[in-house]
C-alpha cells in the first residue's frame, strides 16, 4: 500500500502528514507536529522567532529547522507507520525566508554520517548564522533601490508577480550584501527555507520551484526563470549563488543514505519542495478556479487559484506559481494568530472563552473598530506596531470581536483585487478549528465557509504533491482533481452559512473600515462622522 510523506516547516512548528492512496482507499494515516519553542528550547525562540528589540527584525536560527527535521524523521520511523512503504516525500516551508551557505556545504551535504546527528555535522556550513524570515520588515530602502533599478513598481510587479515587499528574498539579500559584504562574498548558495530542507533530505543542493521562487522579487513569472534585471538590481554576482528553478513536480533526488541508515527509510524519491501557501492550495483542494482559501496560521492569508497571472496593479497582493503549473493570487496579513492570541492573553481568556466572547457580542460591535497592528503589518503596509481603536474601548469581549472583525474586514477589503464575489471559502490553519471565528468570516464575506479534514493543509498538500508525481509517472491521464479527491475535500457537515442580515451590515462596514485604515495611515480624513452614521443606522 503506497504511503506519501508531506512535511511543513512553518514559523512556529514542523508538521508531518502521512497519507495512503491506493485506488479508492485514501486516508491520512498520521499527522504530527513538533513545536519549536517547546521542543527545541535551547534555540531561545518565541513563536519560532529570535527576540530582537526592534519589532521590524524577524530572524530565526536555521539550525533549529535542521534539528527539527532530524527529530521528526526519527519520530516518524518509530511511530508505527511502516516507513518502508513511503513511495514519495515532499514538503513546504514558510515563504520568503533565506538560508546562506558557504562553499563547504556541498561536500558536507554529500557525506552525511548516519552515526552523528545532522546539526553536529552542519554547524560550519552557514555564511550567515540567522535567517531573515517573512516577518522581517527592515528592507524599505532596498525595496526602493531595486524598484528604481528595474524601472517602476508596476514593471517589477508585472514581471515577478509582486511589487517589492520588505520580506521578499531579493530585498533581504540586498540588505545582507550591503551590511555584511564579506559574509556575502563568502556565500556560495542562497536557499529558501523550502529548498534548504529539501537539500538536507537529498544530500545535495536542491532546486527551487516556481511557486516559492515567486516570493523573491527575482523570478520572471511567465518564463519561470530568473529575471536578469531584477537579479542585477539585487546584488553583484548573485546568479551563481541562486539555485536552479525546476518544475514543481520535479523528482529532485532520493532520501540520502543518512536517512536510510540512521532511521530505516527506503531510497524514496523526493519531489521539489514549495512554499506553505502554494502547498496549501493543493492541501485545501483548490486545484481549479472558483473558490478561495483563507489560512488562519501565524500569518493570515487569502489565496486562490488563477489560470492566468492577473497581477494586482494596486500593489496589495501577489501572484505566485501554483503547484499545478497554473498560478495563484495571494494577500498576506502579518497580524494573524499572534494578534488574536495577544487579545486573548491581555484579557486572560481561554480559547473557549474567546469563542464565547464572539458569540455574545453583536455584529458590527456597536461601531467599535480596531486596526489590529500589534506588530508591523504587511497589508496594508504599516512599518511600526500601532493598534488603533476607533470609538471608546469596550470590555474584553468587545475587544475580542474588534480584533476578529478588524481582521476579516481587512481581508475582505484587500482581496477584492483577486476575486470580486466570493461564494465559498475553504478555511485552514490553526485557528480554523474555531467555528465562532469562521462565523464572522462567513458573515463578512457573505460566503459559505468549510473546514477541512486535515488540519495542516500545507503538509497535506506536500504529501499530495508527492502522490501526484508518483502516480503521474505511471499514468499520464491522472488529474489533480483525482489526486486530491477524498483527502483535500471540505467536510460537508462543517459548513458555516452566512447570515444575510449580518452580511448586509458588514457590506456597509467595509467602507467605514477602509476610511479608518486610510485615516490611521495618514491618508484620509477623520472617519468619526462615518462611524457615527453607521452606528445610528444599525440602531434603527
Ligand atoms: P503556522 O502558521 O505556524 O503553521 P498554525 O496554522 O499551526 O500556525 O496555527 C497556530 C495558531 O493557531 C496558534 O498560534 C494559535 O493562535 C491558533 N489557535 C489554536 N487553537 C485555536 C483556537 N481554538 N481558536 C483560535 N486560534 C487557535
Ligand atoms: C506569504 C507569507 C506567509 C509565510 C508564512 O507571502 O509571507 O504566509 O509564508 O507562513
Amino acid at each position: 500500500m503506497p504511503l506519501y510523506l508531506g512535511l511543513d516547516s512553518s514559523t512556529q512548528s514542523l508538521t508531518a502528514v502521512v497519507i495512503e492512496i491506493d485506488h479508492d482507499r485514501r486516508r491520512a494515516v498520521l499527522e504530527t507536529t513538533l513545536g519549536f519553542d517547546e521542543e527545541l528550547p535551547h534555540y531561545g525562540t518565541r513563536h519560532g522567532v529570535l527576540l530582537d528589540p526592534d519589532p521590524a527584525v524577524g530572524v530565526s536560527p536555521p539550525l533549529m529547522w535542521v534539528e527539527a527535521l532530524d527529530l521528526m524523521m526519527g519520530r516518524l520511523a518509530r511511530s508505527g507507520v511502516d516507513v518502508r512503504e513511503i513511495a514519495g516525500v515532499s514538503g513546504s516551508a514558510q515563504q520568503h525566508g533565506s538560508v546562506y551557505l558557504n562553499a563547504s556545504a556541498e561536500a558536507a551535504l554529500a557525506s552525511l554520517d548516519a552515526g552523528t546527528p545532522l546539526v553536529d555535522q552542519l554547524r560550519g556550513m552557514f555564511s550567515r548564522e540567522t535567517s531573515p524570515i517573512w516577518m522581517d520588515s527592515t528592507t524599505k530602502e532596498e525595496c526602493a533601490e531595486i524598484t528604481a533599478a528595474v524601472g517602476s513598481e508596476l514593471q517589477l510587479a508585472r514581471r515577478t508577480g509582486s511589487r517589492a515587499f520588505e520580506r521578499f528574498t531579493g530585498p533581504q539579500i540586498r540588505r545582507f550584501f550591503k551590511l555584511a559584504p564579506a559574509a556575502y562574498d563568502n556565500t556560495d548558495r542562497i536557499h529558501l527555507v523550502s529548498s534548504f530542507l529539501a537539500s538536507l533530505l537529498t544530500g545535495r543542493h536542491a532546486p527551487l520551484e516556481p511557486g516559492d521562487a515567486s516570493g523573491m522579487n527575482l523570478m520572471d513569472l511567465s518564463a519561470r526563470d530568473w529575471w536578469p534585471p531584477a537579479v542585477d538590481a539585487t546584488a553583484p554576482e548573485l546568479l551563481p549563488r541562486l539555485p536552479a528553478i525546476a518544475a514543481p513536480w520535479s523528482h529532485i533526488g532520493t532520501l540520502a543514505p543518512y536517512w536510510q541508515v540512521r532511521y530505516g527509510y527506503p531510497a524514496t524519491p523526493v519531489i521539489a519542495w514549495t512554499g506553505d501557501n502554494p502547498s496549501s492550495l493543493v492541501g485545501a483542494g483548490l486545484v481549479v478556479e472558483g473558490r478561495i482559501a483563507i489560512s488562519l496560521g501565524t500569518s493570515d492569508t487569502v489565496f486562490g487559484p488563477m489560470s492566468e497571472p492577473r497581477v494586482d496593479d494596486s500593489g496589495t497582493g501577489h501572484v505566485f506559481g501554483a503547484p499545478t503549473g497554473a498560478y495563484m493570487g495571494l494577500t498576506c496579513f502579518q497580524n494573524g494568530s499572534l494578534a488574536r492570541e495577544r487579545v486573548r492573553e491581555d484579557h486572560g481568556l481561554t480559547w473557549s472563552q474567546f469563542s464565547q466572547a464572539l458569540a455574545s457580542t453583536p455584529p458590527g460591535n456597536a461601531g467599535r473598530i480596531m486596526l489590529p497592528w500589534f506588530s508591523p503589518e504587511i497589508t496594508p503596509p504599516v512599518s511600526a506596531p500601532c493598534v488603533h481603536r476607533y470609538s471608546a474601548t469596550g470590555n474584553g469581549a468587545s475587544d475580542v470581536r474588534a480584533v476578529v472583525e478588524g481582521q476579516m474586514l481587512s481581508m475582505a477589503l484587500h482581496s477584492q483585487w483577486m476575486v470580486s464575489r466570493v461564494e465559498t471559502i475553504h478555511a485552514t490553519g490553526g485557528a480554523a478549528i474555531n467555528r465562532e471565528i469562521l462565523q464572522v468570516m462567513a458573515d463578512v464575506f457573505g460566503a459559505r465557509v468549510f473546514q477541512l479534514p486535515v488540519g495542516n493543509s500545507a503538509a497535506l498538500g506536500a504529501a499530495l504533491r508527492a502522490a501526484h508525481t508518483h502516480r503521474h509517472a505511471r499514468d499520464r491521464s491522472v488529474t489533480w482533481a483525482e489526486v486530491v479527491a477524498g483527502l483535500a475535500e471540505p467536510l460537508v457537515n462543517s459548513r458555516v452559512d452566512p447570515d444575510p442580515n449580518r452580511h448586509a451590515l458588514y457590506r456597509d462596514l467595509v467602507p467605514v473600515y477602509a476610511a479608518c485604515e486610510a485615516h490611521a495611515r495618514g491618508r484620509g480624513p477623520d472617519p468619526r462622522p462615518l462611524l457615527e452614521r453607521f452606528t445610528r443606522q444599525t440602531h434603527h
